[in-house]
């Protein structure tokens, strides 16, 4: 319902959440991660560049902004009296914040993915997957909401609780307002952003690239994860890719805070999320950290690949063992 001189996209996102009738700490939530955008953005534009001489899990040196932005996170989270359990792709362990399970969230976020771009003033973003109660080792399957925060020539905000995805822009007061409800992603692209070194292609995912460029379909690739999904959320239309590589079969993406809830949001707006074999979302996490090939974005895209993977990458295994 739109207030009478008011246009619907003057809808601020906690109005929009509860007129989505979506639980009172689920929107609370989210609005704290939210409001946590704003000194990420203010750490992004004024925050020393370079490494911040830590490093995490995976040996990647963790640059200043990086720290900053896992630390502004987790103090919004520890604070917000919904959360029962958090992890970070920064940190080593899941952080357990309250043994009470009853009405709060677990959640699980990338705080500044593609952080290394942020030297040459690319875009990056904050990822989040929230699940209901205190376990976080779960299917994406059971996310109850996920949620990006996309800092670019503008900040937008995209989320979704499992009844469209819906995308917010920052004002210069700050506050996210609407932009566009419930975002549909079409059967077939005509942009691709493939990750990872092509000389590392499987037979299956060259031929699939090879598919995509003989039927005229444009590169776009930012290198930031957040950007170009956005991208393809937001054209309605494409594909993502980072594939399993040769000597690489998990690829180089996390399921826990960067696909599982990127491949909420995607199936929400009408795509698929695949690991080039089946649903990301149906992939039952065995740690925290797994890594997954994945291939998301256009619904016929993304079976494309998975036929391509399955002729040239499995059965031909299959043949050859
Ligand atoms: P960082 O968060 O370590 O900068 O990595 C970003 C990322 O995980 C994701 O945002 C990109 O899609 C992917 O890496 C790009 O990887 P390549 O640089 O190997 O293409």
């Amino acid at each position: 319902m739109v207030e009478p001189g008011k246009s619907k996209f003057q809808i601020d996102l906690r109005r929009h959440l509860r007129e989505h009738e979506v639980d009172d700490n689920l929107v609370h939530l989210i609005c704290e991660i939210a409001e946590a955008s704003k000194y990420i953005i203010n750490s992004i534009r004024t925050g020393d560049l370079g490494v911040a001489g830590t490093s995490n899990l995976y040996g990647e040196q963790q640059l200043a902004l990086d720290v900053l932005a896992d630390r502004i996170l987790r103090k919004r989270l520890d604070h917000s009296r919904v959360v029962a359990n958090m992890m970070s792709e920064e940190a080593d362990e899941i952080i357990p914040i309250s043994p009470d399970c009853e009405g709060k969230y677990s959640v699980a976020f990338d705080p500044l993915d593609g952080s290394s771009l942020v030297d040459v003033n690319l875009a990056v973003g904050t990822i989040v997957s929230i699940f209901s109660g205190c376990d976080l080792l779960q299917s994406g399957r059971n996310q109850v909401a996920a949620m990006y925060i996309l800092y670019g020539p503008r900040t937008t905000l995209v989320y979704s609780t499992g009844n469209g995805v819906h995308e917010f822009s920052m004002n210069h007061l700050m506050e996210f307002n609407l932009v566009r409800e419930n975002i549909q992603i079409g059967k077939k692209g005509s942009l691709y952003s493939p990750g990872g070194q092509r000389n590392l292609y499987t037979p299956g995912t060259e031929a699939f690239v090879q598919q995509l460029e003989e039927r005229g379909v444009k590169l776009r690739y930012s290198g930031g994860f957040v950007p170009d999904i956005n991208q393809v959320l937001l054209k309605g239309q494409g594909i993502f890719f980072y594939p399993h590589l040769k000597g690489k079969p998990n690829g180089k993406l996390r399921l826990l805070f960067e696909l599982s809830p990127m491949a909420f949001l995607v199936e929400q707006a009408g795509g698929a999320a695949s690991t080039g074999r089946g649903p990301i979302l149906d992939v039952e996490p065995e740690h925290i950290h797994d890594r997954s090939p994945v291939f998301i974005g256009s619904k016929d895209d993304v079976a494309l690949a998975e036929k391509f993977i399955r002729k040239l990458d499995i059965e031909k295994k299959k043949v050859a063992s």
